[in-house]
């Protein structure tokens, strides 16, 4: 597999403390070969520019298949840096957006969440998180951002502002609905969660394009808001991106990580910052930048589990121009909490911009840490907007399996069998059409010694 090896050589690891030498800006190497079209596909978008996919959640159910995915169709994709939005554009009207629920064995139910009766354009499906069973019916439970809704009833503004409204997984009633403070943030641009024994707490990003991003985090059984964190420069994208990056600080509570891919560092326009965040207080806990001009540092997060052994999560960040801004070949980094040493790089091929997402998602090579999804929405080797979804092992920084896809979600069943569901909104039978569409890998248990390979 040509790809396998193209990629592997320009994801090379040296070891934890060691510096790597970054390799192959914007990749070079031989074209890799297209896959057979798989035979996986769950759904495609109903109409032009639906873009099914846009965001993913899967989570554990009580039916008999035990699991539930949510997908997101939102027209009308917004840019995804904030600062792009000055001037706010007017966007021209379109149709709304959906949201399905896919249940059943292999996903065979598939039903429609109500509609939302919010004003066109609301980009509501932007985010999206499973929650677990809030509301006790045994039913999983999500949250879903809407950015940029605009005309809010609350707010003396007619800019957006956003909303997160958290539904039924059951019926996709609204449970409850969290609203911003202030005009014009942009609420529910980003979202995670973290899940713990004693803790299920929500972090709602919002980067406000005209002001200081922002990001809110809630206590999900009080629904009290726990802590705000404002961004510590002016008119930057903080909390474009997030993630929970586990507890840093030995404190018990889960810490955060934030991306700010349009600060300016040092005259540097667009460098980029990501920070860890004390969870409890907002502390600044440790901090990494981009070096260049445009880079975009942090246009994506992510943390993975412990490799450097110092008890804390490493992390991950996309550079959504990589190191030749011109290119946006987009290059991704594993960053050791250990030292803050760059432990693992891997660069993308010109106009890729590799790190359109980054996810955590299950041990793919059955090694006992978790592994990481690399995700661009362009995919080279076969030209179009299908994305190309990278598996790569934490652990060994090896390249496990490449698959169709710009955003991806995963879940270990009790079988041992490993499930993956990628989202390509751009995808459409005819080009540009951008209806999207959901697949589904199934990736059966590993057998002693070996690796996982899909099912065919
Ligand atoms: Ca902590
Ligand atoms: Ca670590
Ligand atoms: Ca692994």
């Amino acid at each position: 597999m040509a790809l396998a090896t193209s990629r592997s050589n320009l994801g090379r690891r040296v070891g934890f403390a060691t510096i790597v030498a970054l390799v192959g800006a914007c990749g070079g190497g031989s074209k890799p070969e297209p896959k057979p079209a798989q035979p996986e596909i769950l759904a495609e978008g109903r109409f032009d520019d639906s873009r099914l996919g846009t965001a993913l959640a899967l989570v554990r159910s009580d039916e008999p298949a035990g699991v539930t995915l949510f997908a997101s169709a939102v027209p009308l994709h917004m840019p995804y840096e904030p600062a792009e939005l000055l001037p706010d554009p007017l966007q021209p009207a379109g149709a709304d957006g959906y949201l399905l629920r896919f249940s059943g064995e292999r996903f065979a139910t598939v039903s429609e969440l109500p509609e939302a009766k919010l004003p066109e354009n609301s980009n509501r499906g932007w985010s999206m998180v499973a929650l677990g069973d809030l509301d006790g019916d045994g039913h999983p439970d999500l949250a879903v951002g809407v950015p940029r809704l605009l005309f809010m009833p609350c707010l003396d503004s007619k800019e957006p502002s956003g909303l997160v409204q958290v539904l039924s997984g059951r019926d996709g009633k609204v449970l409850f609905e969290l609203t911003p403070t202030t005009p014009n943030t942009r609420f529910g641009w980003s979202l995670a969660v973290e899940r713990t024994d004693t803790k299920k707490r929500l972090a709602v990003g919002a980067p406000s394009a005209l002001g200081t991003g922002r990001v809110h985090l809630y206590d999900l059984r009080t629904r009290a808001l726990e802590l705000s964190i404002d961004s510590p420069v002016k008119g930057s994208s903080f909390g474009s991106t997030l993630a929970f990056v586990g507890d840093w600080n030995g404190d018990d509570q889960g810490d955060l990580v934030i991306g700010d891919s349009t600060e300016e560092i040092d005259g540097l326009r667009s460098a980029g910052r990501v920070r860890v965040l004390d969870g409890a207080t907002g502390a600044e806990l440790a901090s990494y930048r981009g070096t260049g001009i445009s880079s975009f540092y942090g246009r994506s997060v992510a943390s993975v589990p412990d490799v450097d052994e110092d008890g804390r999560r490493e992390l991950l960040i996309g550079i959504a121009a990589g190191d030749l801004p011109d290119k946006f070949c987009g290059r991704v980094e594993m960053i050791g909490s250990r030292n803050g040493d760059v432990m693992w790089s891997v660069a993308g091929q010109e106009s890729e911009e590799l790190g359109y997402s980054l996810t955590c998602v299950a041990d793919f090579d059955d090694d006992g840490v978790d592994d990481f999804a690399i995700c661009s929405d362009r995919d080279k080797a076969r030209d179009v907007y299908t994305g190309s979804c990278w598996i790569y092992s934490t652990r060994t920084g090896d390249l496990l399996d490449n698959v169709p896809g710009e955003t991806c979600t995963s879940m270990r069943l009790d079988d041992g069998t490993i499930l993956l569901v990628t989202g390509a909104s751009g995808e459409s039978p005819e080009p540009f059409a951008k209806h999207g569409r959901v697949r589904a890998f199934t990736y059966p248990p590993a057998t002693p010694g070996s690796r996982r390979t899909r099912a065919k």
